[in-house]
């Protein structure tokens, strides 16, 4: 980690690699974030961590280094329910990228109907106490049940929650995207108890969705994160239509072992091992999801 003269976090590599794995034409970063510019852009006075400026022009010219042509970026708690940032960096996309908004619960209809005209296509509820203050579930499944037509719900927990967010997991009556598997410890392998755990969510509905996402978090075993790769292929290969992968570019509050973003797409072959895979899980499962 380094911080500038006001504390302000840079919490992404400086010099990602070339990726040894070339993602295949049309290939979509599903799990990413902008923070700012705050000039323009000024983070929430409730954020969690304070991150340098990582903006747009700086997440379009990673997407173009690492191979992919399609991002969806996903709101940060840094920015609160402000999501000018990450409308605008959809704006400058030329219709290359989607969003995934954080919204006031008390949000009206008319107002998520012009932020699906910004191009969100979902909402994200964060149980994260580190990141987020309250996660009022029952004004998130109000929410839920006023979301544009074919919305969906993006939720973060920690595996240790699990069993206390499967009723609310049950009430929501959209589609649901799961952020890092509900980030079970991989150490454990991928018959381990949080692994069963999770497919035992998977298994409750065939729409809920989720993303083969951060090693750099999930695995201590750090880069080239073997647990991860152990841990996840099996899943991909289970639940190859509900899979997403994102880089989760700019790594949010990662304050130590900053992945190389190059390393983490050469994961990809490691967990979806043949090229259809491959095929669904960057192309077909994201196109459906935001693009469709
Ligand atoms: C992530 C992870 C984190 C942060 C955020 O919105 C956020 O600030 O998502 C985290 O600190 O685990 O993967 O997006």
């Amino acid at each position: 980690m380094s911080a500038d003269t006001q504390g302000r976090i840079t919490s992404w590599h400086g010099n990602p690699s070339k990726p040894t794995f070339t993602p295949p034409p049309g290939a979509v970063d599903a799990h990413c974030h902008v923070f700012g510019p705050q000039a323009l852009f000024p983070f929430s006075p409730k954020a969690k961590y304070l991150p340098a400026d990582a903006g747009p022009d700086m997440l379009f010219a990673l997407r173009d280094h690492l191979g992919f042509e399609r991002n969806v970026i996903v709101q940060a708690s840094c920015h609160g329910t402000d999501n000018a940032a990450t409308l605008d960096a959809i704006a400058r996309s030329g219709g290359k990228a989607r969003g995934v908004a954080v919204v006031d619960p008390d949000i009206s209809k008319a107002e998520l109907e012009k932020l699906h005209d910004g191009g969100m296509r979902g909402v994200r509820f964060n149980f994260l106490k580190r990141l987020v203050d309250n996660a009022p579930k029952d004004k998130f499944l109000e929410v839920a049940g006023r979301l544009p037509a074919r919305w969906h719900v993006v939720i973060y927990f920690e595996a240790d929650i699990l069993d206390e967010m499967r009723a609310f997991i049950d009430a929501i009556p959209v589609p649901v995207v799961v952020d890092h598997m509900g980030r079970p410890d991989v150490s454990q392998g991928p018959d381990g108890p949080e692994m069963k755990a999770f497919r035992s969510l998977l298994d409750s509905r065939p729409d809920i969705w989720f993303k083969a996402t951060c090693p750099d978090r999930l695995d201590a075993t750090n880069d080239p994160w073997d647990d991860f790769a152990r841990a996840v292929r099996p899943l991909v290969e289970d639940y190859q239509d509900r899979v997403l992968w994102g880089t989760d570019w700019p790594h949010p509050n990662m304050q130590s072992n900053i992945p190389d973003d190059g390393h983490l797409v050469d994961m990809i072959p490691r967990i979806a091992v043949t090229e259809d895979l491959q095929r669904k899980m960057l192309i077909d499962n994201p196109m459906r999801l935001y693009w469709s």
